[in-house]
């Protein structure tokens, strides 16, 4: 019998609805498979536990995670608690410690419906972004000088390290190698002329390794352009930690919203747990209303069982999602259908047990 522990950290706001739902599905597929089985074990940290503890997690929070295999992450963020706090504190930390330093977000059209690009179907919009997650722009090293003062100057500094710009690059090439599939580098050497240009050497030289992987490289402004306009040219691609960020959520504007949206941040080494969560955040609107689509959340939980080489189980969740949407009678308010979250986790659950 195989046992993934798991940690579940589901948040804040809708976090906890849409992690439940995520549960529900591991739960049905461990009735139906007597080889695979999951622990759960919840920790209650978010910014309620800030505005009571004055911190995020608790202070071996760290050292306790470090004991699972996976974490499945609903949301952070919440009103009465800085947005930097909440993301510093809980979900970069969590990432930087466990050195997940691969963002695997998929940017997949799941039925033609979804998307807001005319005459574009599935086989249009289907393409993978691999995100560096643990350096970057996202690195937190800047100052502020002169706070207050007219002379006031806010500093935050993009670090590109050989290690870090390196590892990412290499983990794409692989991945673009394992899979046959194009490999297309977004930077931005014009305008950052040190970073970027680094990045797009690193990406050139790490290259001569794998001569049989065909290589694309747009700026990222062209990128973006692209992502609208010719989305098809696209298989996998590599951008840095800000740039991944953004263009993710462009992806997920043309596959349906965020609430189809899902990352995983991966420690390839297995060296440290890694964490799987939907891309969206906390909807302070919307929770506790039952409002919030879940299938971001359960296509993490796809992921996850595809981390731990369980793929058979990894594509039959998403082909279920799948179904779900096309079908169009059990979807939540967000993509026109009158659905609550926990139908919605139910349905899933419960065609994949059928
Ligand atoms: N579901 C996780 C969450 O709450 N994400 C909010 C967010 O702003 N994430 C930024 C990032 O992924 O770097």
């Amino acid at each position: 019998m195989k046992t993934i522990n798991i940690a579940l950290v589901p948040g804040d706001g809708i976090g906890p609805e849409v992690v439940a739902e995520g549960v529900k599905v591991l739960k049905a597929i461990e009735r139906m498979d007597e080889h695979l089985s999951f622990s759960f074990t919840e920790f209650p940290w978010g910014c309620e536990h800030y505005l009571q503890e004055g911190k995020m997690m608790a202070d071996d929070g760290i050292e306790q995670l470090k004991a699972f295999d996976a974490i499945y992450l609903g949301a952070v963020g919440y009103p009465g608690v800085p947005d930097h706090i909440s993301l510093w504190d809980l979900l970069l930390k969590i990432r930087k410690e466990f050195d997940q330093y691969v963002n695997l977000r998929p940017v997949t059209l799941l039925d033609e419906s979804l998307t807001p690009l005319k005459s574009r179907t599935e086989k249009d919009i289907d393409f993978l972004v691999i995100r560096e997650n643990s350096e970057g722009e996202y690195a937190g090293a800047g100052d502020r000088l002169f706070a207050g003062k007219p002379e006031e100057v806010v500093l935050q500094t993009g670090v590109f390290s050989r290690k870090g710009t390196e590892r990412i690059i290499r983990y794409a090439y692989e991945e673009a190698q394992r899979t046959g599939k194009t490999l297309t580098s977004v930077s931005k050497g014009n305008a950052l002329n040190y970073s970027m240009v680094y990045w797009d050497e690193v990406f050139e030289e790490v290259g001569m390794e794998y001569p049989d992987v065909e290589t694309y490289s747009y700026l990222v402004d062209a990128a973006s352009l692209y992502f609208v306009n010719d989305p098809g040219r696209f298989e996998i691609v590599v951008t840095s930690n800000l740039f991944g960020d953004i263009l993710t959520d462009l992806g997920a504007a043309l596959t349906g919203g965020l609430g189809l949206a899902t990352g995983a941040n991966v420690n390839p080494e297995k060296e440290f747990p890694s964490m799987f969560e939907p891309v969206h955040g906390s909807a302070p609107d919307i929770a506790g209303k039952g409002l919030a689509n879940p299938l971001a959340a359960i296509w993490s939980v796809s992921q996850m069982l595809d981390f731990f080489n369980e793929e058979r189980w990894g594509a039959e969740v998403l082909e279920v999602i799948r179904e779900i949407i096309k079908e169009k009678d059990n979807l939540t308010p967000d993509l026109g259908g009158k659905a609550s979250t926990a139908d919605v986790g139910g349905s899933v659950a419960s065609m994949l047990e059928s």
